[in-house]
């Protein structure tokens, strides 16, 4: 989905970890990762994206943005919750 011309990635994070698993996108503009937390009580909340130095607690029910930057194709994002037992990916082409 492009918003004014920003990417936006939409992420959801619940009690059994974030979904989509995967997430195909487009390289090269401007990309916005919105976390759209329900009922978010485990350790999912503590969301970190390692390549990028990012760690922040989600809220329990709320939207959460994180610029991405415009990765380029072939980039992958990974995100997780601090264990690494909740993953999703991001692809950009
Ligand atoms: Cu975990």
């Amino acid at each position: 989905m492009v918003e004014d011309g920003i990417q936006v990635i939409q992420v959801v994070s619940t009690g059994g970890g974030y979904s989509p698993r995967t997430t195909n996108a487009k390289a090269n503009i401007e990309t916005v990762l919105r976390i759209n937390s329900e009922n978010s009580y485990g350790c999912e909340r503590s969301f970190r994206i390692p390549q990028l130095d990012i760690n922040e607690i989600l809220p329990t029910n709320g939207i959460t943005e994180i610029e991405l930057g415009s990765p380029k194709a072939g980039e992958e994002i990974f995100g997780s919750c601090s264990m690494g037992m909740y993953t999703f990916t991001i692809n950009f082409n």
